[in-house]
């Protein structure tokens, strides 16, 4: 299991803004060898999502992040990611809105009911007056992925007018044991996504190295780019324990059923500055949630503030911590890791709330 990668954002203001991500989707889905059918499923999703954006809130943002994944039957598969999110009034009328063939009246939509089906996955968070985040996954072929032992959300964007992404990350597994890495270039743009990049490609042919020896390495691997500040997570769920190493400010908390932890990071610049580097160990219980950023997102966030939200798919707590505390003038990555429930036998509260 590998993941990385930055996504791509589209910022919507009006309706000229649709077409445009709906053409992205078609590029990826020819680029993943989609079918037809599947493609055009791919823009209905896309164009839906941004349509209503645009319709009913006037502007808001959709993500999109291509996925590979083993089957069930050993084969690669590959999917998008898509999220949309906005500012707006709310879905006040969830169950009504999620029935098929309903539609908002005066539109010609295919309605969030037709969205969800044709979505493998979907999941939403919405409140009155704080917005909605869609968070939905497609898959190329009608193979489904194996059911992965993590949940992964994620949200990776360049600063608004930037190209390319400052920051980077990368989760790596070995069986059950998953090494997490958030790295933030210093500055942004191209010199600082060097040096971004070249931490979070340690991740994978390190995955077997504690988190101190790998930040060690990639203190080796900058030197002569900008710097970065780095943090490294190694989540071991059948021994119970994270290991944490980091240096630079990149947030890192862990939240359990009943308290959260801050995960300590010393100052410094890896490539450039790594004065002091310590290892962490905390307890990992299996509904625990980890949630790491980089300094382009506030730390303000409270997840409490947000009912139901922690046991939502970790997309929409990555998109909506994003979308109410990114600073405008930074790259930001969040990156929001929990037991899938398939295995941890918690199911999401939000998917009872639709199908009920
Ligand atoms: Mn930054």
């Amino acid at each position: 299991m590998i993941s990385y990668g930055t996504q791509l954002a589209f910022r919507l203001e009006d309706t000229s803004g649709v077409a445009v991500v709906r053409r992205a989707g078609s590029v990826l889905a020819r680029q993943l060898q989609f079918d037809e059918i599947r493609a055009g499923q791919l823009a209905l999703i896309i164009t839906e999502a941004a349509t209503n954006i645009v319709k009913h809130v006037g502007h808001g943002e959709i993500l999109l992040r291509v996925l590979h994944q083993k089957s069930v039957t050993g084969l690669e598969t590959s999917g998008v990611e898509v999220i949309a999110i906005d500012k707006g009034p709310g879905i006040t009328d969830l169950h009504l809105q999620m029935k098929d063939g309903h539609s908002t009246a005066g539109t010609y939509g295919i309605g969030l009911g037709a969205v969800r089906r044709l979505s493998h996955e979907f999941d939403i968070y919405t409140l009155p007056d704080r917005g909605t985040v869609i968070w939905m996954m497609i898959w190329a072929t009608e193979e489904q992925p194996v059911p992965a032992f993590w949940q992964i959300g994620v949200v990776c964007v360049p600063i608004e007018g930037e190209e390319i992404c400052g920051d980077n990350w990368a989760i790596a597994g070995y069986q059950r044991t998953l090494t997490l890495m958030v790295a933030d270039g210093l500055g942004h743009g191209p010199d600082a996504a060097i040096a971004a990049n070249a931490a979070v490609a340690l991740v994978a042919p390190l995955a077997d190295q504690t988190p101190a020896v790998i930040v060690q390495r990639a203190h080796g691997a900058l030197q002569g780019t900008r710097g970065a500040a780095v943090a490294v997570g190694k989540i071991d769920p059948d021994n119970a324990r994270l290991v944490f190493a980091g240096v630079g400010n990149i947030s890192v908390c862990v939240f359990y059923t009943n308290n959260s932890r801050h995960l300590l990071s010393h100052n410094g610049i890896v490539g450039s500055n790594l004065r002091k580097l310590q290892e962490f160990s905390e307890a990992w219980e299996s509904d625990a949630l980890l949630i790491a950023h980089s300094d382009g997102i506030n730390t303000r966030w409270n997840i409490d503030a947000y009912p139901e939200l922690r046991h939502c798919h970790p997309g929409l707590i990555a998109a909506v911590i994003y979308r109410d505390f990114s600073r405008e003038r930074d790259d930001a990555t969040i990156v929001v890791i929990r037991e899938s429930s398939i295995f941890s036998g918690t199911s999401s509260s939000a998917a009872e709330a639709l199908n009920g």
